[in-house]
C-alpha cells in the first residue's frame, strides 16, 4: 500500500497485529483525529471519547493552549538532560508546587516512573530519617491496586495477568484490604518497619471503587500516629477528574508524597511528578535518582499549560457538576432496568456494573454496541464499564451521551 493511499481501519489493525507486540486487546476502532470530547476513526466516523485515554485527556483532545505551548517549546529547546540547567524547569516546579502546596517536585515522565520514584523516596526517608534498619523497610499497599507495570509495582499486584511469570518479585510490601482502617492499623501496629502507605484515593482499574467517607482522613491520621508516609497515587484521580483538583481534596487530606501523571500533560506528552515537602524530599541528593527526559523543557511547558487550562476553564467544578448529573440520570435508568446493577464514581470518573458474570462478554459486547452508536468506552475488569469523558464536556453533550448509553443498554436489557 502506497503511503499516499488512505489507510483503512483493517489496514491499521493488520499492521499492528503483524508488527506490534500483542500487549493490548483494543476495541476494533482506529482513531486518526481528536478534538475536545470527540475522536474520529480513519473512515471519518465521529465518537464521544468516554475513556479519555484512562483520564489523561481531561482537558480534551488537542487542546489548543496545550498544543501551542508544546509546539513553541519544541521549536525552541526540547531536551538538555539534567546535566545542565534549562530556563523552563524551575518555573514549572515553582508553578506546580505552589498549585498543590508542597516544597519540592521531582519530575519524571510516566505514572509508573513516578510511583517507583515515590517508593524510593519513601524507603530512603525511612532509613535516613525514621531510622528503620537498612533493607527492612516495608510499604503498605492495597488489594486490587493498580500503580503501573514495572517489575516492582507488579510485585505487589494481585492481578495474575499483570503479575504471572514476571518474577522474581520485589519484596518489602504488605498488602491489606482497601477501604479498611482496621486492616491498616493492624499492619501499622504489628510491624515497626513500615515506611509508607501507598493508596489510590479511588481505585480506578479495580472498577472505580470510591472508599467510605472519611477513609482518607483516618488513614492519614493513622500514618501520622505511626510515623508512616501517606503516599497518594493521583495519576488517574488527579487533575480535576473527580470534581476537585485532587481526589484527596474531597477530605482536605495533604499526602506526605503526591504522585501525579496522565492529565498533568493533558495527554499531549508524558509528564509525571512526585511532590513532597523538604523533610521528605530532602533525602534525595545528586546522583540518587534521575531520568533522561525527566523535567525536560517541553514537559515543563506542556505541564504548565495543562494546569492553566484546568484552572481557567474550571474543569474541576465542571467535572463535579456533570458527574452529579451523570449519576442522577444513570440511577434513574438503573431503577427500571436489569442489565445494570449500580453506577458509582466521583466527578467524571464513573463506572457501571453489568448484571452478568465476570467472565461473560456482555460488558465487551455493550462497548462494541456503544462504539456503533458513536461512543467509546471499555470494560475495566469483567463486568464493569468505566465512563470517563474529557472534563471539557458541556451539559448538552453529556445528556446526549447519557441517551446513547441508556439506549444501548436497553438493547441488552432482557
Ligand atoms: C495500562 C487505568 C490501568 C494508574 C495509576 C499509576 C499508573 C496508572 C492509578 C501508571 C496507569 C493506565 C495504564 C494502562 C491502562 C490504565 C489503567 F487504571 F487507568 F485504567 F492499567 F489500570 N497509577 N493506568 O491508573 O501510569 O505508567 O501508565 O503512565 O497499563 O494498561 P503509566
Amino acid at each position: 500500500m502506497s503511503v499516499l493511499e488512505k489507510m483503512t481501519s483493517q489496514d491499521a489493525i493488520a499492521l499492528e497485529d503483524k508488527y506490534g507486540a500483542h500487549n493490548y486487546h483494543p476495541l476494533p476502532v482506529v482513531l486518526s483525529r481528536g478534538e475536545g470530547v470527540y475522536v474520529w476513526d480513519v473512515e471519518g466516523k465521529r465518537y464521544y471519547d468516554f475513556l479519555s485515554a484512562y483520564s489523561a485527556v481531561n482537558q480534551g483532545h488537542c487542546h489548543p493552549k496545550i498544543v501551542e505551548a508544546m509546539t513553541q517549546q519544541a521549536k525552541t529547546l526540547t531536551l538538555t538532560s539534567r546535566a545542565f540547567y534549562n530556563d523552563m524547569l524551575g518555573t514549572y516546579e515553582k508553578y506546580v508546587t505552589e498549585t498543590f502546596g508542597f516544597d519540592k517536585l521531582l519530575p519524571m515522565n510516566t505514572g509508573a516512573e513516578a510511583v517507583e520514584t515515590a517508593l524510593k523516596v519513601c524507603r530512603k526517608w525511612a532509613y535516613e530519617e525514621k531510622g528503620i534498619p537498612e533493607n527492612d523497610a516495608k510499604i503498605v499497599v492495597c488489594e486490587n491496586n493498580f500503580h503501573g507495570r514495572t517489575t516492582t509495582i507488579i510485585s505487589f499486584s494481585n492481578d495474575p495477568v499483570a503479575r504471572k511469570n514476571f518474577g522474581p518479585y520485589t519484596t518489602g510490601f504488605v498488602k491489606i484490604a482497601y477501604d479498611n482502617l482496621e486492616a491498616l492499623e493492624k499492619a501499622l501496629s504489628e510491624n515497626d518497619n513500615i515506611a509508607g502507605f501507598l493508596v489510590e484515593p479511588i481505585q480506578g482499574e479495580a472498577g472505580v471503587y470510591v472508599p467510605s467517607e472519611g477513609y482518607l482522613t483516618k488513614a492519614k491520621a493513622l500514618c501520622e500516629k505511626y510515623n508512616v508516609l501517606f503516599i497518594a497515587d493521583e495519576v488517574q484521580t488527579g487533575i480535576a477528574r473527580t470534581g476537585k483538583m485532587l481526589a484527596v481534596d474531597h477530605e482536605n487530606v495533604q499526602p506526605d508524597i503526591l504522585i501525579l501523571g496522565k492529565a498533568l500533560s493533558g495527554g499531549a506528552y508524558p509528564v509525571s511528578a512526585v511532590l513532597a515537602n523538604d523533610a521528605v524530599m530532602g533525602v534525595i541528593r545528586p546522583g540518587n535518582h534521575g531520568s533522561t527526559f525527566g523535567g525536560n523543557p517541553v514537559a515543563a511547558a506542556v505541564g504548565m499549560a495543562a494546569l492553566e487550562v484546568v484552572k481557567e476553564e474550571q474543569l474541576a467544578q465542571n467535572a463535579h457538576r456533570l458527574g452529579e448529573l451523570f449519576r442522577e440520570k444513570m440511577n434513574a435508568f438503573i431503577a427500571n432496568c436489569s442489565i445494570v446493577t449500580k453506577v458509582r464514581g466521583k466527578g467524571l470518573l464513573n463506572a457501571i456494573l453489568i448484571n452478568d458474570t465476570e467472565d461473560s462478554s456482555t460488558a465487551w459486547d455493550i462497548c462494541m454496541a456503544l462504539k456503533e452508536n458513536g461512543l467509546l468506552a471499555k470494560p475495566t475488569h469483567g463486568n464493569i464499564i468505566r465512563f470517563a469523558p474529557p472534563l471539557v464536556m458541556n451539559e448538552e453533550q453529556l445528556l446526549e451521551c447519557v441517551s446513547i448509553i441508556t439506549s444501548t443498554l436497553k438493547m441488552f436489557d432482557n
